[in-house]
């Protein structure tokens, strides 16, 4: 087994006891904070967020145990940054090149209440020409929530540029038959599940159970949604800004998954996912700037 090489890491932005920056899986560099009442882990491999743990409850974030962590491969869970398409394209990774681009650590701070935030920014990709113009940064505030905006400009003077963003969160459920996914009800919703998914779904009025392969995409939805989990007694809220869809996705066991994906890793996952796609992609105008907003947290069922 070739010894993993270690990605240089960035020197000058650790933090005594809330901010540690080391070789993570396959020496990709990891950050690994620490808050008052959570943790969390930030690659910079994809700006990806790979955990996010309150103290003395489960984690929130799920990662497959068969993910991958090198470069040039993506992170099987935890928060995928999908830009700047979303899905499949021709010729080209699923959701985008930016999940497989080592991103800029740009700064940490910690506030005194020990909440830490960390700013990383999308280098400049050759041969990406037609998203030379735009500026994305991430910014991850971790405390009892956790906090990720994603940031895109539009640097150019001439030229409105189109892209999708999504932060496709895998949250960690107990057992997905004790689950159920609220605050769509009302909201049509696209099918990737089943075949023609061209003609929107009607909508329904009660919570999404998962038992079967499920895949929704809900377009011009900006409402919070909650994942109740009846295993683990607790309910977790997605909240959002600056974005219009949502998509709700469990592969069940039907879905062609990768070899990076456990073949019962469906059961302890779901994903709820917030971005602006499919139709709700952004058309961004010279000097304008996106800023999609995800807030997680969790509550203890009553
Ligand atoms: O968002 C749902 C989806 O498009 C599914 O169709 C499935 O392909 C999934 O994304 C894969 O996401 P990942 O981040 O694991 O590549």
């Amino acid at each position: 087994m070739s010894k993993k090489t270690a990605s240089k890491k960035p020197s000058g932005h650790e933090i005594a006891g809330r901010v540690e920056i080391v070789n993570g899986h396959g020496g990709l560099s990891l950050l690994k904070i620490k808050t008052p009442g959570s943790t969390a882990e930030i690659y910079l491999h994809g700006a990806h967020v790979a955990g996010f743990q309150k103290n003395g409850e489960p984690p929130l974030i799920f990662v497959s145990a068969k993910s991958h962590f090198a470069a040039g491969k993506p992170i099987r869970g935890g928060v995928p940054i999908c830009f700047p398409w979303f899905g499949g394209r021709d010729g080209e990774p699923a959701h985008g090149f930016a999940r497989l681009t080592e991103w800029q650590l740009v700064k940490t701070a910690a506030a005194p209440d020990g909440t830490v935030t960390v700013t990383l920014a999308l280098p400049e990709i050759p041969g990406r020409e037609a998203w030379k113009n735009l500026r994305t940064e991430f910014v991850v505030t971790v405390g009892d929530k956790l906090t990720m905006e994603l940031t895109t400009a539009n640097e150019s003077c001439d030229g409105v540029v189109e892209f999708e963003a999504c932060l496709h969160t895998y949250f960690h459920v107990g057992d997905i038959g004790a689950v159920s996914v609220s605050g769509l009800e009302g909201a049509a919703y696209l099918n990737f599940a089943e075949g023609d998914n061209a003609a929107p779904r009607p909508a329904e009025s009660f919570p999404i159970r998962i038992n079967r392969e499920t895949n929704r995409t809900y377009c011009g939805t900006t409402s919070a949604v909650e994942i109740r989990d009846e295993k683990l007694h607790r309910v977790l809220r997605v909240e959002k800004s600056g974005s219009q869809s949502t998509v709700v996705w469990n592969p069940w066991t039907t879905q062609k998954m990768p070899e990076d994906w456990g073949a019962n890793e469906y059961l302890n996952m779901v994903c709820v996912e917030s971005g602006n796609v499919k139709a709700d992609k952004i058309s961004l105008a010279p000097g304008k700037a996106s800023v999609l907003k995800v807030v997680l947290s969790s509550t203890a069922l009553k």
